[in-house]
């Protein structure tokens, strides 16, 4: 049994997959302590919208618990989002890791999950939102969080483009939220691993049976 559970371990290690996600943690530019880039620019990596002013960006904050020097920052109904290299799989689940903060007053951010679809000016047309996570910010801090998502065994999304996309609050009187060290993952959905450990079970017993 013991030597079943280290191999079913192994397996999840060995599927586990992270994918590439340019300029992640927002590094790029390289700013000085204080200092902005956002609009019109587009955020480097990321498609984003560009209503004008200080909408969206980049910024080198002091806002503690951030990766790096800069976290990417969201006023209202202001998105970025990146389709990555990568399509959806079948029986994965997929965990997007995020920071989230707020750079004033307490704001709600949204991470969301996107599948297919033309993706502009931070906006995703054609597409199907998957899974979609909204936090209000009370604390100053980076705080970390989470979007989970498990692909079924067939769908309209597998072997879709993936998309990542982040958005400012919708709330009126709310203001600047942030983001930061975007990361995403995959690995078996739980029921396959299930399945590979039972393989494994039955296949150490018959091994068993034998001697
Ligand atoms: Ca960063």
């Amino acid at each position: 049994m013991l030597l079943t559970c280290i191999a079913i371990g192994t397996i999840v290690v060995s599927n586990a997959q992270a994918f590439s996600i340019t300029n992640h943690s927002f590094e790029n530019p390289a700013l000085g302590s204080g200092s902005f880039f956002y609009s019109p620019t587009q955020m480097p990596g990321w498609s984003s919208t560009a209503t004008g002013g200080p909408d969206r960006g980049i910024w080198n904050t002091t806002a503690t618990g951030k990766d790096g020097l800069n976290i990417a920052f969201a006023y209202r109904n202001n998105a970025f989002a990146q389709q990555l290299g990568d399509v959806f799989v079948a029986n994965r689940t997929y965990t997007l890791d995020y920071l989230q903060g707020r750079t004033g007053a307490p704001t709600r951010g949204t991470a969301e999950l996107w599948a297919g679809g033309t993706l502009a000016n931070g906006v995703v047309t054609g597409g199907t939102l998957l899974a979609s996570n909204t936090v209000q910010m009370n604390s100053s801090t980076m705080d970390p969080f989470s979007l989970v998502y498990s692909t079924p065994g067939s769908g309209s999304m597998i072997g879709q483009p993936i998309t990542v996309r982040f958005t400012g609050t919708t709330e009126s009187g709310e203001s600047y939220v942030s983001f930061d060290n975007v990361r995403l993952n995959a690995v078996p959905e739980p029921m396959t691993m299930v399945a590979m450990g039972a393989g494994l079970l039955a296949l150490a017993r018959r091994r068993r049976a034998r001697v």
